[in-house]
């Protein structure tokens, strides 16, 4: 191998070296480009590098809202079925709503009177707003809407009211319409009382500490009249005899 040769093959070397370097060179960029890009698309893909949160995106087509478990909402819509019902005079409606039908509507002699019924409930009853109903009672057995007590009074006369409207479950579970009152109450006559002593009989008289829907008043018989009927219950217990159902509420179904 003569000299010439020598440094040709040693040129070629060196080109080959400075190739094999450049290909390196590019690779190793290459690589590093592709790790910069495609790592945060690969952490973002990844619910357990993102603290745990997974984006979600719910789609509910054709979904209605679902109805709410709230008793007073529950116990209003029942009463606004039971209105309807009264409204058109369809009976058999009432009868599906209510938990026991008034004994005029149960004898064909008295369809009139009947008649006469549903049309006043359906009046008193519309007057009735939602948002009064302050108070809601409301176990498994029962629930009573009760608005806060207003007072009324003339020149005679004062009163002490409120609204109230009780529902019971039925065997089955499903709440049914009792009572309603749009002014339960009491009037009394003014006479030489003073206004103090005319407040205070009237809070006497209409008192529910025990909230079970019947004042504690009439819980303690204070109000019969001789030869009435009249089961003590006590005015401290919302459930005096224990079986679940709160006294003003066995009152009316026994009623
Ligand atoms: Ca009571
Ligand atoms: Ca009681
Ligand atoms: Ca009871």
């Amino acid at each position: 191998m003569n000299h010439n040769t020598k440094k040709i093959l040693s040129t070629v070397m060196l080109v080959l070296v400075v190739i094999i370097l450049a290909i390196f060179a590019f690779k190793y960029k290459s690589n590093f480009s592709s790790t910069a890009t495609t790592t945060p698309t690969v952490e973002a893909n990844n619910p357990s590098d993102n603290g745990g949160i997974v984006e979600i995106n719910p789609q509910f087509p054709g979904q209605t809202l679902p109805l709410s478990n709230d008793p007073k909402d529950i116990a209003w819509a029942v009463f606004q079925k039971y209105l309807n019902y009264n409204k058109d005079l369809n009976l058999e409606g009432v009868r599906s709503i209510v938990y026991k039908i008034a004994s005029v509507c149960n004898d064909p002699k008295t369809t009139i009177d009947c008649k006469a019924r549903m049309n006043s409930a359906y009046q008193y009853g519309s007057a009735l707003k939602k948002e009064n109903f302050v108070n809601v009672w409301n176990d498994k057995k029962q629930t009573i809407l009760v608005t806060d007590f207003w007072t009324e009074e003339d020149d005679i006369s004062a009163g002490r009211f409120r609204a109230i409207i009780f529902f019971v479950r039925d065997e089955s579970g499903s709440l049914k319409l009792l009572s309603f009152s749009p002014f339960k109450g009491v009037t009394t006559g003014k006479s030489i009382a003073s206004k103090k002593e005319i407040d205070d009989r009237l809070i006497i008289y209409t008192e529910d500490n025990d909230q079970d829907g019947i004042a504690d008043y009439e819980e303690q018989c204070l109000g019969a009249t001789e030869g009435q009927t009249c089961t003590k219950t006590n005015p401290k217990l919302r459930d005096t005899n224990g079986n679940g159902l709160w006294d003003g509420v066995e009152a009316l179904m026994n009623q």
